[in-house]
This record gives C-alpha cells, structure tokens and sequence, in this order.
C-alpha cells in the first residue's frame, strides 16, 4: 500500500515536471510568433558620429557657456554665439566615416532674434579641400525662440566633411545658434 503510494506520488511529480516542460516549449513558441517583421529604415541623427571644427570662435574658448560646443550638444537651451559675426564663418561636423547627409535642422537660441541666421550654405567633401555646395537657404527667418527648423535636400552621395557657412545674420552683429543636427534619411524617402 505504502509502495503504491508513492509510485502514485512519484507518477503525479513526473506528470507536473513534463507539464511544466510543455508549458515552456508554448512560451518558446509564442515568442516565435511574437517577432515582427523588419521594421523600415529610419533616420538617423549622424551629429553626434562626427567632431565640430569652427573657423571662428567664441571669446571664451570652445568650451565656454557659449562656446562651438553647445551647438552640437542636444540642448535647445545652450547656444554658440560669436562676437562679433563674421560672414565667413563656418561650422564643420568631421565624421569618423562618410556618410549620406540629407537633412539638417537648425534651432533658435533663447534670446535676440537678431542674432539668427538668415542665410547660409551647406557644403560637403571627401577631401576636406574640394567642396561640393549641398543646400542654400536666403532669407530664412525663425518664428521663436528655441524653434527647430528643418531643411531637406536631395544627396546620393557619402561625404566625410560637412561644412555649414553661416553668411548672414537677422541684422545683428552677433552670431547666436542653439543647436545643429546633422541627419540622414532613409534611401527610400528621397
Ligand atoms: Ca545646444
């Protein structure tokens, strides 16, 4: 009888143990049917793979509360300003590898509307010697402060070195930009 017992008891272990190892096999089965298809290609923010160079530069150094670097930082809230603007200016984002650039943005700083800019080109190259011109805006206005500004363009090709030139300000004789994002759409998007 004690014998009987426990074979029943061990039988009822044995079936738990294979019902919990078919249980498992289902969740293996569900996350198959759980994948999704390949997602599309998205755009991707090539800012960050590149380093900034400028030709002019804030008073206080690269790294000042103004300095290049803010306008390559992510935050609407910091800003790069020149005093005074130069209109041979330029902001330079130098990638570790080419890439196909065909969109920026652009966001106005705090203050002093002034101080945007209004006109300026895009230009890119393989060699850092030879440019190619990308885009040309004129008369571009922002209408608030920290607004980001998109600007798309038709490019196939892969460049190392792209160069913004900022040749004209909103009237001021300072400079001010709060950011500058360098973007790459999907293939399919053009
Ligand atoms: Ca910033």
């Amino acid at each position: 009888m004690i014998m009987l017992k426990s074979t029943k008891i061990r039988t009822v272990f044995l079936l738990g143990l294979l019902l919990l190892g078919l249980a498992s096999c289902d969740k293996k089965t569900e996350r198959t049917y759980d994948l999704l298809p390949p997602s599309p290609e998205e755009e991707k923010d090539m800012t960050d793979v590149g380093d900034l160079f400028v030709n002019i530069e804030n008073s206080g150094g690269d790294a000042a509360n103004e300095g290049s670097k803010k306008v390559v930082d992510g935050a609407a809230d910091t800003k790069f300003l020149t005093n005074p603007f130069i209109d041979t200016m330029w902001m330079e984002l130098n990638l570790i590898a080419s890439q196909r650039i065909d969109a920026y943005t652009l966001t106005s700083a705090n203050d002093a509307e002034s101080r945007d800019p209004m006109q300026w080109t895009l230009k890119a190259s393989t060699d850092r010697e030879n440019w190619v011109e990308l885009d040309h805006r004129e008369n571009e206005l922002f209408s608030a402060r920290f607004e980001k500004r998109r600007f798309e363009f038709e490019n196939p090709e892969k460049y190392k070195y792209y160069r913004l030139y900022i040749e004209k300000v909103n009237g001021s004789s300072l400079f001010q930009l709060a950011e500058w994002r360098i973007i790459s759409r999907p293939e399919d998007a053009e």
